[in-house]
């Protein structure tokens, strides 16, 4: 699992430089967000069953056939999985945001995770509207919270997108 800090040095040591002006810049980036990214961690943690609970309900209303008989997240059983599922990618994102890499979420979320969902059934479009409803949330709740530029946000969002959008296509 790596940061961005530790992918930084790797690459440099790996060909044996110095940090240069890029390197630094890129570090005092990570650092000028640090705080930040702590501060979104942290309200992520305190509010991580709100946010759940409120962008399934949103996801559910706006993909009804999910909850309904056939559809993928039918049944108790099957409810509660798509929650713990997307209460996964909130809680990965909430360290991949602290650790200014996405590393983690290909290590402990992504690997693996296409085939998984392909052979149960799980559709991939409506996880990521899913996903796209929790980025919004957090982000309009860090923006309540007096946080002004929240772009760093999007981050592992993102390549959580990105990465099942993949297979979607
Ligand atoms: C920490 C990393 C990690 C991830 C990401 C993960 C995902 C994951 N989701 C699963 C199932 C599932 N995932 C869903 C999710 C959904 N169904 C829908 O219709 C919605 C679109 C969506 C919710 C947004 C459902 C319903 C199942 C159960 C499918 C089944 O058993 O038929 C399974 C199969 C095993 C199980 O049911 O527990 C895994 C491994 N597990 C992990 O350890």
């Amino acid at each position: 699992m790596r940061d961005a800090v530790t992918t930084l040095i790797r690459n440099y040591d790996s060909t044996g430089r110095y940090l240069d002006q890029a390197a630094l810049d890129s570090l005092k980036s990570y650092f000028d967000t640090g705080v930040a990214r702590v501060q979104v961690a942290t309200m992520i943690s305190a509010k991580a069953a709100e946010i759940v609970k409120a962008a399934a309900s949103q996801l559910f209303e706006t993909v009804p056939e999910l909850i309904r008989p056939g559809g993928n997240a039918y049944t108790t059983r099957r409810y509660a999985a798509c929650l713990r599922d997307m209460d996964y990618y909130l809680r990965y994102s909430s360290y991949a945001l602290v650790a200014g890499n996405s590393n983690v979420l290909d290590e402990r979320v992504l690997q693996g995770l296409r085939e998984t969902y392909n052979s149960l059934g799980v559709p991939i479009a409506p996880t990521v509207v899913g996903i796209q409803i929790m980025k919004d949330m957090v982000k309009a709740k860090a923006a309540a919270a007096g946080l002004e530029d929240t772009s760093f946000v999007d981050q592992p969002f993102d390549h959580i997108l990105r990465e099942l959008s993949e297979v979607s296509v």
